[in-house]
């Protein structure tokens, strides 16, 4: 029953930031998806008789990619596979799962943030048995595997029916369905005060979650409305979308606009949030304050004690490197470990399997902790949810006190989509060209006094990364980062992190663009973007 077939490689399968992501029709092309997962395995060891954990974000070609994947690990040999129902797991929910039952690793469908649908964007990516996205050295092994496979082996069976919960047979290997939330509301419900915020609810706290038509609806309804009592509603497009209803789902300030407008309103509830594709992201909004991740990162730290799961305190903090410096007076005062990893949940893995670090996150709404090996956007929801029924305050309150205690870290990100690929690495490579001659130079008004491309040494096990990201520091603190998006699949994502810190306690109440206007002209003079991307602004701003 198992058929050897024989196919050519493809050169461009390269996985980017997290997984392979690529347009759904690029995909479709014979044996496109096969190669890759057949290259998945291939790269792995011992996995005979083991558990591969299966599933995905519901978006366009999850089902059809879910049979192929589960014939292809029958055939590879696994014992039993693992799939959420009606294909669907949460990214941080598979993490969890392959954890819980000590799977050997995951096939994690999703191209997270990117819009899905016939002609949208579709992704593949592997976890390994800690739960974590694949480190670089597997990741390299697939990539250099794409490029010289000849065969893959697939059983010749029927589609196993992914909307009933049980076990079912396919060849030697056995597929078990299961509902894809129960575990991971377990795993919620033992690190945060569930009755505490029960109470909060039952006592008239309202919240509106946007969960995008993706992945996180069944899950926060399950949570917030079922098990917290939050009223009905309370969870808006909760039903993942193949298409997710036409949007991006990406929980900016762009995309989640109509959320962003409530909290800003009079009709405000008391805290809003939305959540992306995949469900490892979240962006949190206070009634009248938008909390920026890196904040949100450096205030969850602070304030992690008072949920039952972090009582015990933190071991330390990990953040990318574009991640704003916010964290660090955190870890610093707590006098904790601090650590600053490229961009990518992958390089945290170490960190958190040592025991290094307790909480991590990254500039584009991901947070997390040691609970998985992702990161996760409805634990941040909760957590910020524990930590203001504990307080009893509102997230304005609390944000405003976090500020005056540490200083403000004004932040943004400039995102320049879809620029021409040469265009792109042309800033990149003139920008390096650069990086010598800049110290000591001032551009618009500001001294540059160090500027560097980055490059990672993993604590743990010795590994290294380089060209991470570009970063010129001026006097005072201040910053400007410069890197090539890793995750989008058309022409080149151009993203600036701007950052200055303020301590000053009659400037913390600033406009963040004005707070970090001559910053932004500095990044457009050293970096000359409007004239090497023919973009005069960016497509978009958090
Ligand atoms: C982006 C973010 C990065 C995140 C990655 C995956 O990568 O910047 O912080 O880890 O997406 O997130 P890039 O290379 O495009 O900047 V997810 O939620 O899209 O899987
Ligand atoms: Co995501």
């Amino acid at each position: 029953m198992i058929k050897t077939v024989t196919t050519t490689p493809y050169d461009d399968q390269k996985p980017g930031t997290s997984g392979l992501r690529k347009k759904v029709p690029h995909f479709q092309q014979p044996n496109y998806v096969e190669n890759f997962i057949q290259s998945i395995f291939d790269s792995l060891e011992g996995y005979e008789g083991k558990t591969l954990v299966i599933g995905g974000d519901g978006r366009y070609f999850n089902r059809e990619v879910i049979q192929i994947a589960l014939r292809m690990a029958a055939a590879a040999g696994f014992g039993k596979a693992m799939v959420g129902r009606g294909g669907i797991l949460s990214t941080p929910a598979a993490s969890n799962i392959i954890r819980k039952y000590g799977a050997f690793g995951g096939i994690i469908l999703s191209a997270s943030h990117n819009p899905g649908g016939p002609n949208e964007d579709f992704g593949i990516k592997y976890n390994a048995s800690n739960g974590g996205p694949a480190p670089e050295k597997i990741t390299d092994a697939i990539y250099a595997r794409t490029r010289e496979i000849k065969e893959y082996k697939v059983l010749d069976a029927p589609d196993v029916d992914l909307d009933a919960e049980g076990t079912f047979q396919l060849g030697e290997m056995a597929v078990e369905v299961v509902d894809p939330v129960a575990d991971y509301a377990a795993l919620m419900e033992e690190l945060f005060d569930f009755p505490a915020l029960k109470a909060m609810f039952a006592d008239g706290f309202t919240m509106s979650m946007d969960s995008m038509s993706a992945v996180t609806g069944p899950y926060a309804k399950e949570i917030l409305e079922n098990r917290l009592g939050a009223a009905p509603g309370t969870v808006k497009n909760a039903t993942p979308l193949p298409d997710f209803g036409g949007h991006h789902p990406d929980p900016n300030l762009v995309h989640a606009k109509e959320l962003y407008d409530l909290m800003m309103s009079e009709d405000a509830p008391d805290f809003g949030a939305a959540s992306d594709g995949d469900g490892d992201r979240n962006l949190v909004i206070g009634k009248g304050i938008f909390i920026t991740p890196s904040d949100s990162l450096a205030m969850l730290s602070a304030n992690a004690h008072l949920a039952p799961g972090y009582a015990g305190g933190l071991a330390g903090i990990a953040r990318s490197m574009p991640t704003s410096g916010a964290a660090d007076r955190v870890a610093e005062k707590l006098g904790i470990g601090i650590y600053e990893t490229p961009t990518g949940w992958k390089f945290f893995g170490n960190l958190l399997d040592a025991g290094m670090a307790t909480i991590c996150g990254e500039e584009s709404a991901g947070t997390g902790s040691n609970h998985v090996r992702e990161k996760d956007g409805l634990w941040a929801v909760l957590l910020w949810l524990n930590i203001l029924a504990a307080r009893k305050e509102p997230a304005k309150a609390i944000a405003e006190a976090h500020w005056k205690e540490f200083g403000r870290n004004y932040y943004a990100r400039h995102d320049y989509e879809g620029i021409d690929t040469a265009a792109a690495n042309g800033l990149m490579d003139a920008l390096r060209e650069k990086l010598p001659e800049l110290p000591g130079k001032e551009i618009a008004g500001l001294k540059i006094v160090e500027a560097d491309d980055f490059a990672y040494l993993d604590p743990v096990d010795g590994s290294t990364s380089s060209k991470q990201g570009i970063r010129v520091l001026f006097e005072g603190g201040s910053r400007v980062v410069f890197r090539l998006s890793g995750t989008g699949t058309s022409g080149a994502t151009l993203r600036v992190y701007i950052e200055r810190y303020e301590d000053d306690p009659a400037k913390l109440d600033q406009e963040t663009q004005a707070a970090l206007a001559d910053l932004i002209a500095a990044a457009e003079e050293v970096a000359e973007i409007s004239t090497r991307t023919g973009r005069s602004e960016p497509d978009v701003i958090t």
